[in-house]
């Protein structure tokens, strides 16, 4: 199939991730800003400078032949206190963006939250204290009023679990905790933000459509026993259920909350709060993908949740979680160098999934392969970019054709930018971004390779690489 003339094509970015001016025009600090700097770690203080090349990147999307570009807006940048007085500047500058975007014939796809929580909110507790999402609604509703005009398609959140989940379980993202009730309370009060925002969107009479971003990890049994059938239950609500249900449906998976309920104290979840959930759900999922998880039942061992942060090709990550499932590799896959899987025939039984269970309209919000890159003014020639990009998009086309409904595709990322933790060293853009002080713009290889897929509709991506080995099905490594 041909995709469509509506279908979105482009790049996506995120505030924190790329605008550098973290203190510039009437910005306050996010709790990025203040833990990095607190802890002394690579930070984005200056990322990829997008703030002061903002018109120069959207031209270069225009050259491209991109329809779309995803950012998100810094709440500390428009956003100055607690009362909740907005910075014109802040303002300004998202105003520059969509204006420019407008002026190219870029769709604006517009994220309220992507991970920059004013320091003033984190200073009280962040996402664990109720509240962060009851100022969400105000910081939301003065979004759309101010960008509503020209943007038609919004997302409320970010990836609810994979910030959550880092910052306050695995503890390898700002604050920094290791603690199970507040992850499970900053996971409500994520969602109870996200509900409010789709509430404020209905009630104000914007146009156009409302969604959420979910990090996206399909989930496969290793084999088909119940026991498996079980660990890939938990593995889900786990990965996907707590976010996607509680999106689309209202509720979150009783299961699992029956389950939590046992060991954690849930009064967070109010029966007020739950009725906003249930009665303001999206009309939309963007979904990001990067990779699927096999799994199997737990064994033995204690609750294990560790990542790749060092780059070293050879290391993984281990997710494992007492008494419900337990990660396993799949030795015939490929990996990224922070051991990541690279499995493209996952986005294909993910979409088809996904759209059977919620029935509707999906996004790939994000898809795409962080790499060690060195960026002079001559072209990096990423033809493993290209070949990682072309096996999912086929993937995706595939899901179509089986009568998906998708609405559009975003690379992460439209230009190399600040990779959460790991620094500008894991380089994920269609576009380079040197080092210097210049912060010069070179466009890859895939660049072009990407603009020929958009001017096809798809037509020149070849479907029958990514297929799988049957052979290479999940199996415990
Ligand atoms: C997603 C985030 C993005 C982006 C991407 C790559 O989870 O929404 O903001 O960073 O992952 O992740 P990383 O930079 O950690 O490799």
């Amino acid at each position: 199939m041909t995709v469509d003339k509506g279908f979105l094509w482009g790049g996506a970015t995120a505030a924190y991730q790329c605008e550098g001016a973290w203190d510039a025009d009437g910005k306050v600090s996010s709790n990025w800003d203040w833990w990095l700097h607190e802890r002394g770690l690579p930070n984005a203080d200056v990322a990829s400078d997008h703030y002061h090349h903002v018109l120069e990147d959207i031209a270069l999307a225009k050259e491209g032949g991109h329809t779309a570009y995803r950012f998100s807006l810094s709440w500390p940048r428009i956003i100055k206190d607690r009362e909740g007085t907005v910075n014109e500047a802040g303002i300004a500058f998202y105003n520059k963006i969509i204006d420019a975007c407008a002026e190219a014939g870029i769709e604006p796809f517009v994220t309220v939250f992507h991970w920059d929580l004013p320091v003033y909110w984190e200073e009280l507790g962040g996402w664990t204290n109720t509240q962060t999402a009851l100022a969400f609604e105000h910081y939301a509703r003065v979004c759309y009023e101010a960008f509503g005009d020209r943007v038609r398609s919004w997302v409320t959140i970010n990836e609810p679990k994979w910030f959550t989940s880092r910052g306050y379980l695995v503890g390898d993202y700002p604050p920094f905790h290791q603690n199970a009730q507040e992850y499970i309370q900053a996971g409500f009060n994520i969602m109870l933000a996200s509900a409010l925002g789709v509430k404020v969107f209905r009630e104000g009479g914007f146009e156009g459509s409302i969604g959420i971003v979910h990090s996206y990890t399909p989930v496969y049994g290793i084999d088909d026993t119940i026991e498996s059938q079980i660990a890939v239950r938990y593995a889900d609500n786990f990965n996907n259920n707590w976010v996607l249900d509680t999106a689309v449906f209202g509720e979150f998976p009783i299961d699992l909350v029956t389950e939590l309920s046992r060991t954690y104290d849930l009064s967070c979840m109010k029966p007020e709060y739950l009725r906003i959930i249930k009665a303001n759900t999206v009309d939309f999922l963007g979904l990001n993908y990067y990779s699927s998880t096999d799994v199997k039942a737990w064994t033995e061992g204690e609750t294990t949740l560790r990542f790749n942060t060092s780059g070293k090709g050879g290391e993984r990550g281990k997710i494992m979680v007492k008494g419900w499932f337990e990660q396993v590799y799949n030795p015939h896959h490929k990996f990224t160098d922070w051991g990541m899987e690279i499995y493209p025939e996952g986005l294909y039984h993910g979409l088809k999934k996904a759209f059977d269970k919620y029935h509707v309209p999906l996004y790939i919000s994000e898809n795409g392969i962080g790499c060690y890159e060195d960026i002079t003014d001559e072209p990096v020639h990423d033809d493993y970019r290209i070949s990682f990009l072309q096996d999912h998009i086929a993937a995706m086309l595939d899901a179509m054709d089986d009568g998906v409904d998708m609405r559009g595709y975003f690379v992460w990322s439209l230009f190399d930018l600040y990779s959460w933790i790991s620094g500008m060293e894991k380089r994920y853009g269609l576009i380079g971004v040197t080092d210097d002080e210049e912060h010069r713009r070179v466009p890859k290889d895939s660049f072009a390779w990407f603009k020929r897929v958009i001017e096809t509709g798809g037509d020149c991506i070849d479907r029958s690489q990514y297929k799988d080995d049957p052979v290479a099905s999940p199996e415990s490594a």
